[in-house]
């Protein structure tokens, strides 16, 4: 693992810097690399944001939104790339994975169980989102704060901890909030442009999705289940079901709450939520997923019923240990 002190000499001496973070980018992903890379063009740089998906309606409000590109062109170099909120580039996709060869490769993110691809990564699975290892960055990189970056990081961390709510608001998470909203971050602002701004057709696909769910009571898991015919009647798509597995969550008695998600080539997919003790990390990352303890995600191979059972079966173990 390296340093700050080490990744920030390392960048003074960058000109041309690629910027990129995971595909289906969430608030974070792009919050961290939208300030990162606005910072580093005040001292200078060429930087270019790169995602391969499309910003998502709810982050465009997000300073430079317009930035990011999907694409590079073939002759596109670079002396230096930063992977933010992942670690690998594989996770980036697209033009990025051929970018990246043969230049220098900084990491910084906060997700466990997976192999680092930097020269010099920053990973620190305790820190409640990127936006707050970037923060770190500024601060020591003495960069100040205004109210452009403030409202990249606000939004960054708001996301991660859903809205200062779940067990990564730490009290230290609370100041470095205080902080952002000190330099010009709008909290209410923000949580309108990620949170009241849906289409209609978000609650069509809801509805449709809620009576699918299932409670376990035993177990204490409740899930709920979007289909591809789903996305075809309501006339929407995965970008709009950010958020679905808070309602299964939000059922009491829930341990771990279940999205799964079918795939156009019909596979299946699914996103975990854990309100206890139960690290979903660890269950994803036996299906070749991952995540963090209480957010975590996987994709299944073969059959889709099978999976399912499987799953479950991991997750009663999982539930079972408790107070062993
Ligand atoms: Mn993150």
């Amino acid at each position: 693992m390296s340093t700050f002190t080490q990744v920030i000499a390392a960048l003074k001496q960058a000109k041309r810097i690629l910027i990129g973070s995971h595909y289906n980018p969430d608030g974070d992903a792009l919050g961290s690399a939208a300030a990162l890379g606005i910072a580093l063009e005040r001292q200078g740089k060429k930087v270019t944001f790169f995602n391969r998906d499309p910003v998502p309606f709810n982050l465009t409000f997000l300073p430079h939104a317009d930035r990011f590109v999907r694409t590079l062109p073939k002759d596109a170099s670079f002396d230096t790339v930063v992977i933010v909120d992942c670690n690998a580039a594989k996770r980036v996709g697209g033009d990025f994975e051929k970018a990246i060869k043969g230049t220098r490769v900084i990491c910084i993110d906060h997700h466990q169980l997976e192999k680092t691809e930097g020269d010099l990564t920053i990973l620190e699975p305790d820190a409640a989102a990127t936006g707050v290892l970037i923060m770190r960055f500024l601060e020591e990189a003495k960069i100040p704060l205004d109210r452009i970056l403030a409202t990249c990081l606000f939004c960054a961390i708001t996301v991660d901890t859903g809205s200062f709510r779940y067990s990564n608001a730490t009290p230290d998470v609370f100041l470095l909030g205080a902080k952002l909203v000190k330099a010009g971050a709008d909290p209410y602002e923000i949580s309108k442009a990620l949170e009241e701004n849906y289409p209609a057709k978000r609650y069509r696909l809801l509805a449709k999705s809620l009576a699918t769910l299932q409670v376990d009571e035993q177990l204490g898991i409740a899930s709920i289940d979007v289909t591809q015919q789903m996305f075809k009647e309501t006339g929407t798509g995965p970008d709009l079901t950010e958020e679905f597995s808070s309602f299964p969550r939000s059922i009491r008695g829930v341990e771990v709450a279940l999205f799964f998600r079918e795939l156009p080539d019909g596979r299946l997919k699914v996103s975990m939520r854990s309100k206890g003790h139960v690290d979903v990390a660890k269950i994803a990352a036996g299906f070749g997923g991952g995540g963090h303890v209480h957010a975590a995600g996987c994709t299944f191979e073969g059959d889709a019923a099978i999976a399912r059972k499987k799953l479950y079966a991991a997750l009663a173990a999982a539930i079972g240990k408790k107070g062993t």
